[in-house]
């Protein structure tokens, strides 16, 4: 009878040590990102450094991000939109503002990104990795680079490779690279060009395989597509599987983007959690760290401090860190303002069709 009371006594105790957790209880930060956008060995880094757990949830475009926010989406800490998302969702009050004092690392970042038009001071959030939207291709079927978007845009030349080419499942970039071959602003909020944006578009629908953001680069490698629309980073990843997948920034010109570090509104209202946030900033903008990152993502870093540290072949890719004549070439999509609703009204029109 005794031993029974103490084995009761004894499951009670462990129980309620269990649900009240203690002092042990895992400390965990909530990333919301681009696939394969960060060196997987950083979480456990990171976690051993501060045992703070990071736990990473995917989105595949900043139009699926600002969606599921907006939608009430809770939880997330950090999240990494674009420039012209950063304008959006700062002009809508879904970003907290950066305590700089607590951020050591700050200065390693390099000037030409730290006062970005989309977030003048760096007021909400800082510059993660930078890259570009071009074409990934297969020299087995080139003796040139495809250095044109008509690869893509012109139906005849595109149903050399029908049913194998992918572009991104993304709006903005869909549009930017179709405007952009049609001689007109990667941004542009004029309706009759979206038009024929759109057209140019549904045009070579038939030749794609999909609309494709998150394993496009994977199909490359796989052969099931011959040609993407992608990011640079992406492509060059794949390139590091098959020398054969290349890269190019068309001649016509191509969009560049920043990608940022943010954070929600949402952390902001618990100490705890932007004790946690400040950290992992802080991590993500050592040089050591950055330098690493970049080596695994291949996208080119805004962090200066950590040039030291990255693989030679990175800083001296042209396509990565392009020279003056191609940076002279690229454009940034750029907020849009009302006329997002004709960008999602066409887009559903080319989803649909
Ligand atoms: C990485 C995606 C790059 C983000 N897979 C493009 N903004």
């Amino acid at each position: 009878m005794k031993k029974t009371i103490l084995i009761i006594i004894l499951i009670l105790v462990s129980v309620s040590l269990v649900a009240c957790g203690g002092a042990d209880e895992q400390k965990v930060l909530h990333f919301y990102t681009w696939s394969e956008y960060i060196d997987p060995d950083l979480f456990a880094q990171f976690e051993e450094e501060t045992g703070i757990q990071v736990v990473e949830d995917i989105f595949g475009s900043n139009e699926d991000l600002y969606a599921k926010l907006v939608a009430g989406a809770t939880g997330y800490d950090v999240i990494v939109p674009s420039d012209y998302m950063v304008a959006m969702m700062v002009e809508e009050d879904m970003l907290a503002e950066l305590d700089h004092s607590r951020l050591e690392n700050l200065g390693n970042l390099d000037p030409t990104f730290t006062n970005p038009p989309f977030d003048p001071g760096m007021v909400h959030c800082l510059p993660y990795f930078w890259g570009t939207t071009g074409i990934g291709f297969n020299w087995n079927d080139w003796d040139e680079a495809p250095g044109s978007w008509a690869y893509i845009f012109d139906p005849v030349l595109a149903a050399d490779f029908s049913g194998q080419i992918s572009m991104l499942d993304d709006m903005r970039e869909v549009f930017g690279s179709a405007l952009i071959y049609l001689g007109y602003s990667a941004g542009s909020t004029d309706e009759s060009e979206l038009e024929e944006a759109k057209d140019l578009i549904i045009g070579i629908k038939d030749h794609l395989y999909s609309f494709e953001s998150d394993t496009y680069e994977d199909l490359m490698l796989t052969g099931e597509t011959r040609m993407s629309q992608g990011w640079s980073g992406d492509i060059f990843v794949a390139q590091g599987e098959d020398e054969n997948i290349d890269y190019i920034i068309p001649q016509e010109g191509a969009v560049m983007w920043v990608d940022n570090l943010c954070v929600t509104k949402d952390a902001a209202e618990d100490p705890d959690r932007m004790d946690m946030v400040y950290q992992w900033l802080d991590f993500l903008n050592r040089a050591d760290v950055a330098a690493q990152n970049t080596n695994w993502v291949w996208y080119a870093s805004p962090n200066s401090a950590a040039e030291a540290g990255i693989d030679p072949e990175i800083l001296n890719y042209p396509a990565i860190y392009p020279d003056d004549e191609t940076f002279a070439r690229l454009q940034y999509l750029g907020t849009v303002g009302d006329a997002t609703e004709i960008y999602s009204r066409l887009w559903t029109e080319i989803k649909s069709e």
